[in-house]
């Protein structure tokens, strides 16, 4: 059996119950089997593949809180710290009643890759609990937080764990979690990015992940001779990716026909109004419902569906699993050139494998959507110097590294004969950095 194919069967083996987990791993070391076969001895010698697979650390703990009533509620927290071979771990925190240990793990071990892809020096975790934030009020939110900080902040440190957002955790979350750390530990540093912007948060933080979607995917369409100016696009989610993905491609002269929440879907045929979608769930932290009270014109509809919508690019920014073989399928027959993922693992390994063989291309999540976590790096920067940067220099930093981030995949995948599969270029180009750290640092 080849070195691949038993460490996928180990991991499945020890790991039951972990669809998600698996489905990252056979994802990414599918993509490795070029490097793998050219490096075999040295990186089974070294278990090099056990060692990526196995997170160096996994906590699990409980955190009570008390609800309005009174009456007191216990969820589970985790934080995975999956790989530190190129810096401190760095990954958010998942909110969201789905959590548990797996996707946890599927996420942490994604980061480990995306964080190389950046440049920057970013090692691999990913943390969350299985509260539900829907319908809570400020203070249930702030109990929850106040306590899942009390035991993580055991863990975690500027230089050792840093904590960010990712679904149910946005800058209310992040700024009671930053406070709860501060008071146990009495340490003002920056433990913790996303962060608001009078206690060391960064400029372009909140927009990043969105933002540098589209400048990737812009880059990748010009690569390929196509301008993504007076595109069409499809956008899931109506959260912090996809509204600052909507608000880019407008920037960018394109025009973005919907977008989801975990109920249902709009459509938009003038164009999905950002204003309203940023009061609708920024401010009033409302259903998609309420849309159609800003937008007549529009369509709401209950359930999933916008893939159906005929559209030149598709940007699933919502979650994972969620554009499957049949959303592929109308996809091609619709036409559609580009599908970039902005939410981790979107697109199931079927709907991928289609979507590649019938030409479409195809940006990974973790090229994809690695803005957010570049520029919660340069807020550590930012932290670390005492200084803060203007909206236009974090934002420069931010392209920059969204279009060098493209042309290394490219080339990654170009150099093992995969010309075109960013898919491959991503899993490779991601791992080259993270294996010679962890093999110049030796058995650790
Ligand atoms: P938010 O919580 O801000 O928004 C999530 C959006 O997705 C909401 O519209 C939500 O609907 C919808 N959604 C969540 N879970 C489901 C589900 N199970 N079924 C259907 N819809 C769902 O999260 P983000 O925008 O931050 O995250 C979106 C995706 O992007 C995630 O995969 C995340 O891991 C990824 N990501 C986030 C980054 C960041 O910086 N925030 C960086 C890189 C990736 P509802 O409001 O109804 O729950
Ligand atoms: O999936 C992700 O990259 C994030 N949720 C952002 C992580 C971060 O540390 O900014």
């Amino acid at each position: 059996m080849s070195y691949v194919d038993e460490v996928i069967e180990r991991v499945k083996r020890e790991n039951p119950g972990e669809p998600e987990f698996h489905q990252a791993v056979d994802e990414v070391l599918e993509s490795l089997r070029p490097v793998v076969d050219k490096y075999e001895a040295r990186f089974r010698k070294d278990a090099l593949l056990e060692r990526l697979v196995n997170p160096e650390r996994q906590i699990k703990f409980r955190v009570p809180w008390v609800d309005d009533k009174g009456n007191a509620h216990v969820n589970t927290g985790y934080r995975v710290q999956f790989n530190s071979a190129i810096g401190p771990y760095k990954g958010g925190i998942r909110l969201h009643p789905s959590v548990n240990l797996g996707i946890i793990k599927f996420l942490g071990f994604e980061q480990i890759f995306k964080n190389s892809l950046t440049g920057l020096p970013i090692g691999g975790g990913k943390g969350g609990s299985d509260f539900d934030p829907k319908g809570k009020s400020d203070r249930e939110i702030m109990a929850f937080c106040q306590s899942f900080m009390t035991e993580l902040s055991r863990y975690i440190g500027s230089d050792t764990d840093v904590p960010a957002g990712d679904i149910g955790t946005g800058a209310r979350e992040i700024g009671y979690m930053f406070g709860q750390y501060k008071r146990i530990c009495g340490s003002f540093e920056g433990v913790l990015t996303g962060k608001g912007l009078q206690y060391g948060g960064s400029l372009a933080r909140t927009e990043a992940t969105g933002y540098g979607l589209l400048y990737i995917t812009e880059e990748m369409l010009k690569s390929h001779n196509i301008d993504i100016s007076g595109k069409t696009a499809i956008v899931s989610g109506s959260g912090n990716v996809a509204i600052y993905a909507i608000e880019k491609a407008y920037q960018l002269g394109a025009k973005v026909l919907t977008a989801s929440d975990s109920t249902g879907w709009v459509y938009d045929p003038d164009g999905i109004d950002v204003a309203a979608l940023k009061e609708i769930k920024e401010v009033k932290r409302a259903r998609l419902t309420e849309y159609k009270n800003y937008r007549p014109n529009s369509e709401y509809h209950e359930g999933r569906g916008v893939w159906q919508i005929k559209a030149d690019i598709a940007l699933p920014c919502a979650t994972q699993n969620e554009l499957d073989l049949e959303d592929a399928k109308m996809l091609v027959a619709n036409g559609t050139i580009a599908v970039a993922e902005g939410a981790n693992m979107p697109t199931t390994e079927e709907a991928t494998k289609y979507l590649l063989e019938n030409g479409v291309y195809f940006l990974p999540g973790k090229a994809a959507n690695a803005g957010g976590v570049a520029t919660s790096a340069l807020e550590m920067s930012q932290n670390s110097e005492r200084m803060s940067w203007s909206f236009e220099q974090v934002d420069k930093k931010l392209q920059d590294i969204m279009v060098t981030l493209f042309h290394n995949i490219d080339e990654a995948a170009k150099r093992y004969g995969f010309d075109g599969n960013y898919v491959v270029g991503a899993n490779i180009a991601g791992f080259e950095k993270v294996a010679s750290a962890m093999i110049a640092q030796g058995i650790v």
